[in-house]
């Protein structure tokens, strides 16, 4: 904004309100991302953003390079320019194995002569864009890449955009000049939702966060930047001027803190070597959980003096270390596609791979999702493809090396006709996923409507795994859900692998899960977009299955959460005379319920148990808890086969890890409030 000398002058209280405004939205900034507890309410910050930018426009004089109302530039740029880092950007040596971390601790106390231990700061390493923030007077001046570490690009526009990196620095005895490192991720959450709207826009997606983060800033219109979900935390410092900084790293990070930037909130100090490793194991059972990539821990001498006496090696310190977790990316070679039949009767294409390590594990198989994504990747069979995986996610291919592509790749071509029952393939307008029309007539569809029948959640048959109810099936021995109640000892003991206790028991199940309730039988039937919750909502909205099936599109639209397209499969499955019988046939093998109670005082969560872990960034742990217990849910302390959902924060662990392992749904933050929302909770 240029000031002319004809500008309107602001009064003395317009220029104070001015001031004020400054400091309740900086105050706002700093407590929404740095201490993830805000105050004031978005509506309030919205309004208080507002009158400042009236008066601004009012009176430019009043307009500073730190107003908070300056984040976002006027037009795009034609170029980067250079800038030169006075003190260089070092990067870090790697260490891929606990004996290489050794030999790093080794190496520091030989060279500062001592047989003492040695403590070390140990902080993720974030795949992000390595940064460079100047401040001068508190005000910041210029933000650069790291480039090739000498010299970087000025993406001073693009940076200031990001909510994290503070305009101007708080508290006292900020240093005239103060140049901060750190690096500028996005977070899952976001790049998720980043994904998804340029995919629903038809627009090319990223391949993963740290590619969305670089493109992000490398915008030369800091207009695109200010959309996407970038965050800042900061690991360093280089020129300092007018100020001496605490004598540990881990201290100089928390007066960091204090002046208004991000740290890690895992960040912390070991006492020695074994206590790095120690570190490095406990963060990585975390990693998954994590709301950001991380690719390994850094690990610095926590004294800053220590750190001078040991210096450089040419582009690194000798006092840091970076020890690396395996990649969650990897190359290998794409050897052909399978397509796999699921329940609903989606064609799903899979990608057999050369095996590879990747994530920790030796992958052999991904998800190529459906024909578009196909397309998108443009992928042919004998490419040289990358794979991701990423904790528990199936391994998806994410990008095509296409240098690598050899003359004789060939095209993927969808089938036309079902792999398994030969029935033609159908891709209703406008959905990604292509469908086998055979129903249950598909012996593969028939087979997942079984296991989604028996599982946990759903008739929770103990014993009837995945593999047995193949084996039933390709025998001849089972050809629906309900012919599993007509299932004989003398049949079960005679297959292989079965011996005679196993197959009582197998019976002793079937027997149990006959007992079930209303919710559970509408989830088992897999009716298509019925879920666990709509299966609730269903339950409590009719009552009683009679009811429901003759319910039609209109009524079900009256239950809680139900749709248009929810309610046309339910009022389908009900009209198709299999499902008929089979319900039927269930009923007559003996599977009751009690009646549910219909709407009344009933609250949405009552008889849920819900978790709590992690850290939550917008709302207190104790509002989570008010909210939910107002809807009727128990907020329990630990997970367990009765927990029905955990809301899960940044830094969940073993919560989390559990919940996976029993199946148990999990929601992020978001999700949460927005299920919270769509409850009539006002947040
Ligand atoms: N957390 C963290 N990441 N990181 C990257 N600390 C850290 N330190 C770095 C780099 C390149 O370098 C300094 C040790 C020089």
């Amino acid at each position: 904004m240029t000031k002319k000398s004809t500008d309107k002058q602001p009064t003395t209280e317009q220029r104070q309100r001015a001031q004020e405004l400054h400091d309740i939205l900086q105050r706002a900034n700093y407590q929404y991302y740095v201490l993830d507890d805000p105050e004031l309410p978005d509506a309030e910050y919205d309004r208080r953003l507002r009158e400042l930018q009236d008066l601004e426009a009012e009176y430019p004089d009043l307009v500073t390079p730190d107003s908070p109302t300056q984040r976002v530039g006027a037009g795009p740029l034609t170029s980067f320019a250079e800038v030169r880092h006075e003190v260089p950007m070092l990067s870090l040596d790697n260490a891929f194995n606990d004996e290489e971390l050794q030999e790093f601790d080794r190496r520091v106390r030989d060279r500062l002569n001592t047989s003492e231990p040695v403590e070390y700061a140990c902080e993720p390493k974030l795949d992000g864009i390595a940064i460079s923030l100047l401040y001068r007077e508190g005000v910041l001046e210029r933000a650069a890449t790291r480039g090739d570490g000498t010299t970087g690009e000025d993406i001073t526009q693009n940076v200031r955009t990001v909510g994290s990196v503070p305009l101007r620095l708080l508290g006292n005895g900020v240093p005239a000049v103060l140049e901060v490192r750190g690096e500028i991720y996005m977070p899952k959450d976001g790049f998720a939702a980043l994904n998804k709207k340029a995919a629903e826009a038809g627009e090319k997606t990223f391949v993963n966060p740290r590619n969305a983060a670089a493109g992000s800033l490398r915008q030369l219109d800091s207009r695109i930047t200010a959309q996407r979900p970038l965050q800042l935390c900061v690991y360093g410092v280089g020129q300092v001027e007018g100020a001496t900084l605490p004598g540990k790293h881990t201290e100089m990070l928390l007066q960091l803190n204090r002046w208004g930037f991000r740290i890690n909130s895992e960040m912390a100090a070991a006492r020695d070597i074994d206590g790095c490793i120690e570190y490095y194991q406990q963060l990585g059972e975390k990693r998954d959980a994590l709301p950001y990539d991380i690719d390994g821990i850094v690990f610095k001498v926590n004294d800053t003096a220590l750190q001078r006496r040991l210096g450089f090696v040419a582009r690194a310190p000798r006092w840091a270390m970076a020890y690396k977790f395996p990649a969650q990316e990897e190359m290998t070679e794409l050897l052909d596609v399978e397509f796999q039949v699921g329940r609903t009767g989606a064609v799903t294409p899979v990608a057999r791979l050369k095996p590879v390590f990747v994530g920790g594990v030796t992958v052999s198989n991904a998800t190529l999702h459906n024909r578009d994504e196909i397309e998108r990747l443009g992928v042919k069979v004998g490419d040289t493809v990358v794979i991701r995986r990423a904790g528990d996610v199936i391994p998806q291919v994410v990008s095509v090396v296409e240098s690598k592509r050899p003359k004789n790749a060939r095209d993927i071509e969808f089938p036309t006709h079902c792999p398994v029952c030969d029935s033609p393939v159908e891709s209703t307008p406008g959905e990604a996923v292509a469908r086998c029309s055979g129903g249950l007539i598909c012996s593969a569809q028939r087979k997942q409507a079984i296991k989604h029948f028996a599982s946990r959640k759903a008739m929770d048959i103990d014993g009837l795994g995945d593999k047995l109810v193949e084996q039933l099936v390709d025998e001849g021995l089972l050809h629906s859900v309900s012919g599993l109640y007509d299932l004989t000892l003398e049949q079960l003991a005679g297959l292989e692998r079965m011996g005679q206790k196993s197959a009582q028991n197998l019976l002793d199940a079937l027997e149990r899960s006959k007992d079930t309730t209303l919710p559970k039988f509408l989830y088992a039937l897999g009716i298509r977009e019925v879920g666990e919750a709509t299966a609730r909502n269903l339950a409590r909205h009719y009552g009683d299955l009679e009811s429901l099936m003759q319910a039609d599109e209109e009524s079900l639209q009256e239950v809680e959460d139900v749709g248009p397209v929810v309610a046309h499969f339910v009022a389908e499955f009900f009209q198709q005379t299999h499902a008929q019988e089979e319900i039927e046939a269930l009923r007559q093998a003996g599977v009751h319920w009690q009646p549910e109670e219909t709407g009344g005082e009933e609250q949405p969560l009552s008889g849920q148990t819900w978790v709590l872990t992690g850290k939550l960034e917008t709302l207190s742990r104790s509002e989570a808890k008010d909210y939910l217990q107002r809807l009727g849910a128990k907020v329990a302390g630990s997970v367990s086969a009765k927990t029905d959902s955990v809301v899960a924060g940044p830094g969940a662990g073993s919560k989390l890890n559990k919940a996976r392992e029993l199946d148990i749904p999990t929601l992020d933050e978001e999700a949460f409030i927005e299920m919270l929302r769509g409850r009539g909770i006002e947040i």
